[in-house]
């Protein structure tokens, strides 16, 4: 029998392409899309959909009971740049959304959750190049603090509760059906978008800032494999290190101007530089490859090219 599935956060920018591909995969009724309003409404009007606050535990509950769900993915989070400007927004809502959904696992009626982490749980300790899945986390961001803290309940809940939560800390993501929102690593999908509308961008990290990050159908990929991973496989129950490909602005600009040979770029620094020079530059991910055959498909290269036809179809139809 098919799964009854409830994506928290489905209008954002992971949820957005994970509703689609959950619904490709199970059914467009067994996946119940549900946000903090209707601002999708190409999403909202594809399938069920459902105005939930991941803040309300009763509200998940009743959801829960009425959809017969057995399977959340949890993707509403503040993420790092907003966390820095509403710290207590940012531990109420990635904090109390993730207990809502471990409390109603305990019960059974939830068999499997899927929780985002982030290598935002990685700090200025932590050694930079191919990060371990076992390492040292003295995560400087409020958002990382809440990843971190995360793992560890999930971690918990499983070995206490016995409860079926599987993480993966994804790098930054890229995509170009719906935008990013509050992240450090959002410039890498804002300068597709400038390139084409404009043939510039201004930078707000420094031209050097190597970071790790992966193409949304890299990401989606990711996700619907390690929830279809037979539980005995998984050896981590905190979360995944994944890796992709680890670039600079200067490499992603370099790939554009491939393309596009008359794009400029410039960089003006913000408080965002801060962040990312807390993150690790590349990640170790060999566990995840080992314990349920992840690779990744989307070089730097692809996903340019990805991007800016994809983009040429929105903004020059
Ligand atoms: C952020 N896109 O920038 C998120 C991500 C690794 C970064 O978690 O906050």
């Amino acid at each position: 029998m098919s799964s009854k599935i409830l994506i928290i956060g489905a209008c954002g920018q992971i949820g957005t392409e994970l509703t689609t591909k959950l619904r490709e995969i199970h059914g467009v009724d067994n996946v119940v899309a549900s946000d903090i309003n209707t601002r999708n409404l190409e999403l909202v009007n594809a399938g069920p959909f459902v105005i939930l606050d991941a803040k309300n535990f009763n509200a998940i509950k009743d959801c829960c009971i009425s959809h017969k769900i057995d399977t959340i993915y949890l993707m509403a989070a503040l993420l790092s740049a907003t966390g820095e400007k509403y710290p207590m927004e940012a531990w109420d809502l990635n904090m109390n959304s993730l207990f809502h959904v471990l409390n109603l696992a305990k019960t059974k009626q939830i068999k499997k959750i899927f929780w985002p982490s982030s290598i935002a749980v990685f700090g200025p300790t932590t050694p930079r190049e191919h990060t371990p899945q076992h390492t040292i986390c003295e995560p400087t961001t409020v958002y990382g603090i809440t990843k971190q803290v995360g793992e560890r309940w999930c971690e918990y809940y499983y070995n206490k509760y016995d409860v079926d939560v599987r993480s993966i800390r994804y790098p930054g993501i890229i995509s170009h059906k719906a935008m990013p929102g509050g992240g450090t690593t959002d410039y890498a999908v804002e300068i597709y978008h400038e390139a084409i509308k404009k043939g510039k961008y201004e930078s707000f990290l420094s031209e050097k800032t190597h970071l790790p990050m992966m193409f949304m159908d890299d990401a989606i990929k990711a996700t619907i494999d390690i929830m279809s991973v037979p539980s005995k496989d998984l050896t981590i129950r905190s979360s995944y290190n994944l890796s992709a490909i680890s670039f600079t602005p200067e490499d992603i600009a370099n790939s554009i101007k491939a393309e596009i040979p008359h794009f400029t770029i410039t960089y003006k620094p913000d408080f965002r530089q801060e962040i990312a020079d807390s993150w690790p530059s590349s990640i170790d991910d060999s566990v995840a490859r080992k314990d349920w055959n992840w690779s990744h498909d989307f070089n730097l290269e692809r996903m340019t090219s990805e991007m800016l036809t994809n983009l040429n179809k929105k903004y020059k139809p």
